[in-house]
């Protein structure tokens, strides 16, 4: 991989993943445009463009990237093929860990070998994605660089969305054609892309029934269970009523994804390697429940209701039948095939 690819700033149809998926665009305006705010308040995603709010981090190229944060320990995740499903770690250790068999490896490795790696990439070989926390740990340049951001613009954001703290910055560093598939977050994002282009497709929180997210026990909590390469529609009818909302961001674009948004994100197929900068922060205190809940809050109580179960059955195989028994016959429209239900 040459130095001259993180130069590239265009993609075409080809470099896409191809889909079986209803889609429609996400809007993109400039942040001059009041338009920005008013998305942003309906809790809808949008892509913001010339901000400039990570401009100091146009120059971070694998080399740079190198030289600067060379001493860093870098957490990357290396998978056999392109997909890095998130598991958790913590739930591994517990009720499920005969079963699950973690997807890939996560390791620790300088950022020099990382590079190195990622220049021998061979098709169908290993891939790897590097994400690491920006903290003070990643080198004083890098820090530098990351204090220059137009703070006053994100601040004032967070300000006017009346987000709670800034909770984490991730680096990501993935390499072409690399796929996070699609899950939620519980925390609003403002998705910076630095280098390379990314396609990210959004789903609504109503769209919760469509994508099958695993139980939240489970050490892929949060992560849909609908494999978009190959979608069993027997085992997820739903799916086929997804509608995604299509995102494709280059150098300087900023995606809002709003808290519990799904959202399924790739590098560019033959692009080049990407880098990218996310901004999670904690969402709006609830305060005055306003009625008829939303879909976002539906979302969050469905969430704490299965917590709630997993903690007091405290064996997460009795959650599923006690949640049918409690329903069972009992909520069903019968007007209504039971196939729809
Ligand atoms: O860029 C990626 O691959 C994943 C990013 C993501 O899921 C996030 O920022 O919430």
């Amino acid at each position: 991989m040459e130095e001259s690819d993180d130069e590239r700033r265009t993609w075409d149809e080809n470099q896409i993943r191809k889909y079986d998926i209803k889609m429609k665009s996400v809007p993109k305006h400039s942040f001059v445009d009041p338009i920005v705010m008013e998305i942003m308040l309906e809790g809808r995603p949008v892509i913001i463009t010339d901000s400039k709010m990570v401009e100091p981090a146009a120059k971070w190229n694998l080399k740079y990237l190198a030289r600067h944060m060379g001493n860093t320990n870098c957490n990357v995740i290396v998978s056999k093929d392109h997909n890095f499903k998130y598991y958790d770690d913590k739930c591994v250790q517990k009720a499920v860990r005969a079963k699950f068999v973690p997807p890939h490896k996560k390791v620790t490795m300088k950022i020099g070998e990382f590079v190195d790696k990622i220049k021998e990439m061979s098709p169908g070989g290993e891939r790897l994605y590097l994400q690491q926390a920006l903290t003070h740990s990643v080198g004083t340049e890098i820090v530098k660089d990351f204090l220059q951001f137009k703070w006053d613009y994100i601040k004032g954001i967070q300000k006017e969305m009346g987000w709670g703290s800034l909770t984490s910055n991730l680096l990501l560093i993935g390499m072409e054609g690399n796929v996070t598939p699609c899950h939620y977050d519980e925390q609003e994002n403002l998705f910076a892309q630095v280098k390379g282009y990314k396609r990210i497709l959004l789903f609504p929180p109503e769209q919760f029934e469509c994508l099958y997210p695993h139980p939240v026990w489970h050490p892929h909590d949060r992560q849909s269970q609908v494999d978009f390469d190959d979608p069993d529609l027997t085992k997820f009818p739903k799916f086929a009523n997804a509608m995604a909302q299509e995102a494709i961001v280059g150098p300087g674009d900023v995606l809002f994804i709003p808290n519990y948004w799904f959202h399924h994100v790739e590098s560019l197929q033959n692009g080049g390697y990407t880098v990218s900068v996310n901004f999670w922060y904690k969402s709006k205190s609830t305060g005055a429940v306003a009625y008829p809940l939303n879909a976002t809050q539906k979302m969050a109580i469905m969430r704490n209701v299965e917590k709630m179960l997993v903690d007091a059955l405290r064996d997460p195989d009795e959650v599923g039948p006690l949640l049918r028994n409690l329903t069972l016959g009992r909520y069903h429209d019968f007007s209504l095939p039971p196939e729809s239900q």
